[in-house]
């Protein structure tokens, strides 16, 4: 057996920030699992042995590039694109690409360490990655979009394969950017291989990949509330954001007879009491997807309140979802989300409760869904999509629909085996996520010893 010292956790994140220096997203991502995790390897000597949970924390590699392209006036424009490949002890490496002007090592870091347990609690076999680039797509021509795609591809594609690892979309990057990296792979491998996930149904993609994310959200909410005879029927939902996964939220709130009464972009979020109806929602697809607008032109056409530079989280609900980016609720938004009623928290993105957020939603006891549960959909369609490409093979929509369900109920069953509250009925679904994303992954890795 090889000895190695017992730290606590305190020593544990004290390293974790020296070996880190400023990447402050991904402390915050590591320390919110360390606490769980701590807890539960407190009587498991292996995992402090092989030090599980360090080695989890430090990715296998981070591959940072040069991205060059020309802009529509000639002119020559340098951008950074990364890939942190976190882990594959269970699976390929699998994760999102996300462009942005944000992007830094520390955000992709964070990232690929929660799709790192999010993928785990999928049952699906994918390791965790994240990738991108400080790219702004905003105001771009499709053009633009085009060549830069096609050049951040020229150097990704030695980085990843249908069975090393396979980005996805993320933000800034759906069908249009999918479509252009998946053409510059394919040109420059001569390969027609499922190398990336979201392609379009033309070549390879797969039914409902688009919808999931937002779906699985709502389904989990859904699960939850049921657990304690409650449903989402007739309740008052606030999301955030007005991109992929929160219109799809919404879509599957509208389906489930709740009201969605908020949207948001990063400029200030709308505010629609009458609620944002099937229709109101396709006009919002149109806006975002074919015109790529501001959510405030929602407010003009239906005749709203628009809140410029404003999160929703003041708006009274029972439910909220947060959809749009991390770190979008405050620990004093939680209590004002809390105190206006609220029961019920699904994290459509990922990491989007601040730390001191997260405190109160687990004090306050409601049904706190986070991040790497609820919005694990997504990546599960994708390793639907993965089996579909190797099989070379396309399953109908209600096979889909329905393993996507599943999936989820399998998740929330999951969480409730390791997150059980001591002497209550109550579920810590934060600390069932956390525990049962690192049972799995942490298994694979003892299996393999020191590698
Ligand atoms: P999109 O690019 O489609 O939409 C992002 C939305 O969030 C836009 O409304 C955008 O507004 C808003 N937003 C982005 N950054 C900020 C910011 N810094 N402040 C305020 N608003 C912001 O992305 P997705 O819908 O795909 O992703 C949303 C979240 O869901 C992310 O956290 C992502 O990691 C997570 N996620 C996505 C999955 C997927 O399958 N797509 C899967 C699992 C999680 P604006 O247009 O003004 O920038
Ligand atoms: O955060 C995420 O799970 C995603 N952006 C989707 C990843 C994927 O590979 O589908």
């Amino acid at each position: 057996m090889p000895v190695s010292d017992h730290v606590d956790l305190e020593q544990f994140m004290r390293g974790v920030k020296r070996r880190n220096p400023g990447q402050s997203e991904f402390h915050q991502a590591v320390q919110e699992v360390a606490e769980d995790v701590f807890d539960f390897i407190a009587d498991k000597a292996a995992y402090h042995e092989y030090q599980v949970l360090r080695r989890m924390a430090e990715p296998d590699r981070v591959v940072s590039f040069r991205v060059c392209w020309e802009d529509d006036n000639g002119s020559i424009r340098v951008q950074r694109g990364w890939r942190v490949q976190n882990n594959n002890a269970i699976g390929p490496y699998k994760g999102g690409l996300r462009f942005h002007a944000s992007v830094n090592e520390s955000i992709l870091k964070f990232l690929a360490f929660e799709q790192t347990f999010k993928n785990s609690l999928t049952g699906l076999p994918m390791g965790g990655a994240k990738g991108g680039a400080n790219f702004n797509p905003k105001g771009k021509s499709d053009h633009e979009v085009m060549r830069f795609c096609q050049s951040f591809m020229t150097e990704l594609y030695r980085h990843v394969g249908d069975d090393v690892d396979v980005p996805a979309g993320d933000i800034g990057v759906g069908a249009r950017e999918i479509g252009y990296m998946f053409g510059q792979y394919k040109r420059i491998t001569n390969r027609f291989a499922g190398v990336l996930t979201g392609k379009g149904l033309e070549y390879g993609g797969s039914l409902i990949r688009t919808e999931a994310t937002g779906y699985g959200a709502v389904y989990l909410m859904q699960k939850m509330l049921e657990r304690i005879g409650d449903s989402v029927e007739g309740k008052i939902c606030a999301v955030s954001g007005s991109g992929n996964v929160a219109i799809y939220a919404a879509e599957k709130i509208n389906q489930f007879g709740g009201k969605v009464v908020t949207l948001s972009d990063s400029s200030g979020f709308v505010h629609d009491p009458a609620g944002i109806s099937e229709d109101r929602l396709e006009w919002v697809k149109e806006l975002k997807t074919v015109r790529r607008g501001r959510i405030s032109e929602y407010a003009d056409e239906f005749g709203c309140s628009f809140h410029a530079g404003e999160r929703p989280w003041r708006v009274s609900c029972e439910l909220a979802l947060p959809c749009a980016t991390q770190n979008e609720i405050s620990g004093s938004e939680a209590r004002m989300l809390v105190e206006n009623g609220c029961i019920g928290v699904s994290e459509g993105a990922n990491m989007p409760t601040e730390l001191e957020g997260v405190g109160v939603f687990k004090d306050a006891r409601i049904l706190y869904g986070p991040a790497k549960a609820a919005n694990a959909g997504g990546v599960a369609v994708s390793g639907l999509e993965m089996s579909q490409n190797s099989a070379k093979i396309s399953w109908k929509e209600d096979e889909l629909q329905k393993l996507l369900r599943d999936t989820m109920t399998g998740i929330h069953d999951r969480c409730a085996e390791y997150g059980g509250v001591a002497g209550s009925s109550h579920i810590d679904y934060v600390k069932g996520a956390n525990i049962a994303g690192f049972v799995k992954v942490g298994d694979a890795m003892l299996a393999y010893g020191v590698v």
